[in-house]
């Protein structure tokens, strides 16, 4: 069954269906609070319920539902998405790196639990995430491609950590756009990607809906981290649920230090329209993509 949504295609229904799917998928992969090692185990639950949008779980089973129903059987790999996120948000947010007391509305991971499990738990959702994905029940090489991609998108050389890296390192420095691109691109963008790739890649999307996607999926991830930086400029930490304003006393690279907040909201739309233009050859069946698009664009959390 496709999302009821694309009926009507309407993208807050469509996320309203998802979530608590991705949530139930999570439930059974962590292991419950009970299981030893308690804490570590509570420290994972604490992280990943402690709300989120679920966003690149949700763009993983768009993607797939433009070119098949019954979206339910990618479920698997849509939550290991949300694993590595909140993975990486635990670890971002301790002392050495972002050093951030809040996250998801509620005191960060390592406020309650302490550095060292933080740390752990952070670790424990990644492992989490290949262990499950080794272990789905897809084509042996679809699980190798999508571990491969996985991998890579989290990874030091093009992924996640790369793009960490290159933030730490240009902090209090001053960054052009070029590379200030690269840093997203790396840090935020690598993964929404791969979110979208997978999902169309296990749909059986043709090499040139592919590329398509794969087009859609850099800008919009290009997008919301443009978007991240003018909500950190511009919203309360109240409304986003994490130290809004820490960017700049930071001396962090971001959209708005280089562009300023008009110029940087025109580029959120720029890319965006070059997002839908991507996928427009796919017509009626990239509804909910064009839909996803502007929602990220009009995103205030
Ligand atoms: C520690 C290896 C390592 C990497 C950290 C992703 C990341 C790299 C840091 C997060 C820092 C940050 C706030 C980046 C801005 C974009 C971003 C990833 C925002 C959080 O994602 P959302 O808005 O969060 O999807 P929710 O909580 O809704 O899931």
């Amino acid at each position: 069954m496709k999302p009821s949504s694309s009926d009507s295609v309407n993208v807050e229904g469509f996320l309203g269906e998802v979530r608590p799917a991705v949530d139930e998928m999570l439930g059974n992969l962590i292991p419950e609070d009970v299981v030893h090692p308690q804490t570590l185990h509570q420290a994972m639950r604490y992280s990943v319920f402690a709300g989120g949008k679920r966003l690149r779980p949700s763009l993983c089973i768009a993607a797939y539902s433009v070119f098949q129903d019954e979206w339910q059987r990618v479920l698997p790999v849509a939550a290991t998405l949300e694993l590595i996120h909140t993975y990486s948000l635990i670890h971002d947010d301790l002392p050495s790196m972002d050093d951030d007391d809040w996250r998801r509305g509620i005191p960060s991971c390592h406020k309650v639990y302490g550095e060292a499990i933080a740390i752990l738990a952070g670790d424990g959702l990644l492992t989490l995430a290949f262990e499950t994905l080794a272990k789905s029940e897809f084509k042996d090489g679809e699980v190798r491609n999508i571990i491969s991609w996985l991998s890579e998108a989290s990874g030091t050389r093009k992924g996640m950590i790369a793009g960490q890296v290159k933030d730490l390192e240009a902090a209090g420095s001053i960054v052009d756009e070029a590379e200030l691109e690269s840093i997203h691109s790396h840090k935020t963008g690598a993964l929404l990607e791969t979110s979208i790739s997978v999902g169309a890649y296990l749909g059986g999307a043709e090499e040139s809906e592919m590329t398509s996607i794969a087009c859609y999926g850099s800008k919009i991830g290009l997008a919301f981290q443009i978007v991240d930086d003018i909500l950190d400029e511009t919203i309360s930490s109240h409304k986003l649920g994490k130290t809004s304003g820490k960017d700049r006393k930071q001396g962090k690279a971001t959209y708005p230090s280089v562009l300023g907040i008009e110029a940087s909201r025109r580029l959120v739309s720029r890319i965006t329209a070059q997002a839908c233009e991507s996928v427009r050859p796919m017509g009626d069946r990239a509804e909910l993509l064009l839909q996803i698009a502007s929602y990220l664009e009009k995103r205030l959390n």
